[in-house]
């Protein structure tokens, strides 16, 4: 017995020990003593751990990698948002920037920061512990890659504290590492990472974690997911402080500015430095510092507006244009595209850049044969910045637009005036293509694998002509296109009924009505609840609407008196797809049900309820439904085959209903 208690101590002993030390190594980047003494004291806690397997705990630091390999990532939906950064390229945005900041608030002090080229996370813990990291995702809902996250020494597993806090940061691959790994990868005849960014994400993104813990990635934290306020601190400086004495890692390169000059000489300071760092920089972040002027300042749909980042200038390089091809878009737009000579550019290879219009092309006198100079603009959409004219050799040709459309010849119009050129003809099988194209895509009904390249073999054996005839393709149909497995074949079909209960804003995004954004899709569908209603709308009724101009109502009345619509429309009811909004509606929480004020989690499989049904149905008693499970959850509701969410329920003694009690709460 005395025994077993020394050994006890012994193991609390080491875990401090090895803490201590793997914090000055991965986290301050400042090591206490040599790897072999490290080494050594890691080999004790192994032993003693092999043999009293009771002694094991979940944060001791050897847990860092599972044995398990997962079969998927679960989703996680973020307490709040994960917004991302709007983006500024040059000295004026940054000034005004900065004049919009102060005109809304007043002197400020800013604060600077390299803005890290990974991929942005968000690690919760409990009382301390480690217990949930995921990825950005849509902002909304990420990936649980807590496994993963695990195997990064630079991210704690146990906290100084014993608070509950989420943090939020970006994971990256070392220079150096990626170096090595493609050199690696390259030795074994596998495919090379185009960045740094992409071998950190891809790492993150694989089901055994036993390969993020070979990748040496690691962390930078820069700020806290909810309000700093609740932990008393009041400035993002002094919560980077506080995250620094938790014992994150944070970045020692940030600065507080007091004045835009002040900011402008640290981004200027950066622009040569870059190479020398260890790890890659896409720009700089420029932050409010004070809370309360950032709460002032408050959000725009996408991103915080007391915060911006500035990006760095894109890589020029030059190449020849080999030809040009024209492609017909989903709203008929006939769109340019130069195809290059293959080309690396900012970490990727380019071989393809939009041209826009005709009237781009005869601006900068491009021809077919040029030498011109590429970018990236915003780091990511190829572009030519110019042709060489002095190079030409006379062989070069000029590029005129067509007059009929290349996919089905019918006259090509400029509508109202538009630059663009446009194929009017609703029947054209290029536009239908890309129609169905949009309708899978992530932000409309997110039907996940089938992309461009499917799409286009559905029209091209004639299985598909729009997009509800997705909903009655089968898994022999499928599975006979070319490069199809039976096992993908499988996942499509699966993946296509499940797009059956999106809510009814991801339908309306995904019909691809004239001037219904993502946004307007969003608006219409809370206002109007049902895809019925939305069509018997007016354009009175529809203009009526705050945020609802005339040209998306004329354009959504326009759409919906079109008689093929009504047709596809009719199909996809047919099919079983969902026309009602189920998201949340703020309006409609009402503050006085049954579970007002409480947070609910939903987990396990229902019968009488699609996810999104249980939602509102518990949103209409009052509840606010998040996705974990933590000390502030009130209420779990469990289907069958509830799983951890329930075991963790069951162990902080939060109150269970199954969905009978669920059934029983709404009727009465
Ligand atoms: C708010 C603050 C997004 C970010 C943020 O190094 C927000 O702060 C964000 F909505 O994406 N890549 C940084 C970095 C990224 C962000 C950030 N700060 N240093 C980065």
């Amino acid at each position: 017995m005395e025994d077993k208690l020394a050994l006890e101590q012994r193991v609390k002993d080491l875990h401090k020990l090895l803490n201590d030390y793997g914090h000055a190594y991965y986290v301050l980047d400042r090591p206490l003593v040599p790897d072999s003494e490290y080494d050594a004291r890691m080999k004790e806690l192994i032993a003693i751990e092999e043999e009293h397997p009771d002694l094991i705990m979940p944060d001791s630091p050897t847990q860092r990698v599972g044995g398990e390999v997962l079969p998927g990532f679960s989703k996680v939906v973020h307490d709040t948002p994960m917004l991302s950064l709007s983006n500024v390229f040059n000295e004026e945005d940054i000034r005004e920037f900065d004049r919009r900041v102060r005109a809304d608030v007043g002197n400020v002090t800013y604060v600077c920061e390299l803005k890290i080229d990974g991929l942005a996370i968000s690690l919760k813990y409990e009382q301390g512990l480690f217990a949930q990291g995921s990825t950005r995702g849509d902002g909304t809902v990420g990936e649980d890659i807590t496994m993963n996250l695990r195997t990064i020494r630079a991210i704690p597993l146990k906290l100084s504290e014993p608070v509950d806090i989420e943090a939020r940061g970006e994971a990256y691959m070392p220079k150096k590492s990626f170096m090595k790994l493609n050199e690696s990868r390259e030795e074994d005849g596998l495919d090379v990472f185009a960045n740094p960014r992409n071998a950190a994400a891809g790492s993150l993104r694989q089901l055994d974690p036993k390969i993020a813990a070979s990748r040496n990635l690691s962390v930078f934290m820069y700020g806290m997911g909810g309000n700093g306020a609740d932990y008393g601190l009041d400035t993002h400086s002094g919560s980077l402080e506080y995250l620094a004495s938790l014992g994150f890692r944070t970045n020692p390169e940030t600065r507080r500015c007091k004045d835009v000059e002040e900011v402008l000489a640290f981004v200027e300071s950066w622009q040569d430095r870059r190479p020398d760092l260890p790890y890659e920089i896409d720009g700089i972040v420029i932050k409010v510092d004070s809370f309360h002027h950032q709460e002032e300042l408050g959000f725009t749909a996408k991103s915080p507006r007391w915060a911006t980042a500035y990006k760095f200038p894109a890589e020029e390089v030059k190449t020849k244009l080999l030809t040009i091809e024209l492609t017909v878009g989903r709203t008929g737009v006939v769109t340019p595209t130069a195809i290059l000579e293959p080309v690396r550019v900012a970490g990727t290879t380019v071989s393809r850049a939009s041209l826009h219009n005709g009237d781009l092309i005869r601006e900068k006198d491009i021809r077919i044969g040029d030498e011109v100079i590429i970018r990236k603009a915003g780091d990511i959409i190829p572009e030519i910045v110019m042709s060489l004219a002095d190079q030409r050799s006379g062989d070069e040709e000029p590029f005129e637009m067509p007059a009929h459309c290349p996919a089905c010849d019918s006259e090509l119009v400029h509508l109202e005036e538009e630059v663009a050129l446009r194929c009017v003809n609703p029947q054209c099988p290029a536009q239908l293509q890309e129609a169905v194209i949009h309708f899978v895509s992530r932000n409309a009904m997110n039907i996940e694998g089938i992309g461009e390249k499917v799409v286009g073999q559905l029209f091209a054996e004639g299985l598909i002509k729009d997009a509800a005839d997705l909903y009655t393709l089968t898994e022999e149909q499928l599975a006979g296109l070319d490069r199809m497995g039976e096992k993908s074949a499988s996942n499509l079909i699966a993946a296509i009924r499940q797009s059956k209960s999106n809510s009814l804003e991801k339908l309306l995004f995904g019909l691809g009505i004239r001037h219904v954004g993502q946004k307007a899709a969003q608006i219409l569908a809370m206002e109007f609840g049902t895809l019925d209603a939305l069509r018997a709308a007016t354009e009175e009724q529809l203009t009526a609407i705050h945020e609802i101009g005339e040209k998306v109502a004329d354009s959504v009345v326009t759409y919906f008196g079109n008689e093929d619509v009504e047709r596809v429309l009719g199909k996809l009811e047919a099919a079983g797809v969902n026309t009602v909004y189920t998201g949340p509606r703020k309006q409609d929480i009402p503050e006085d049900g049954p579970l007002a004020g409480k947070t609910v989690v939903l987990t396990g499989k229902l019968s009488h309820f699609t996810r999104n049904d249980a939602k509102a149905a518990l949103e209409a008693l009052g509840a606010s439904v998040t996705g974990s499970v933590s000390k502030k959850t009130d209420l779990v509701v469990a289907g069958e085959e509830a799983g951890s969410k329930l075991e963790k329920a069951e162990s902080l003694g939060i109150e269970i209903w199954d969905e009978a009690a669920l059934l029983d709460a709404i009727s009465e």
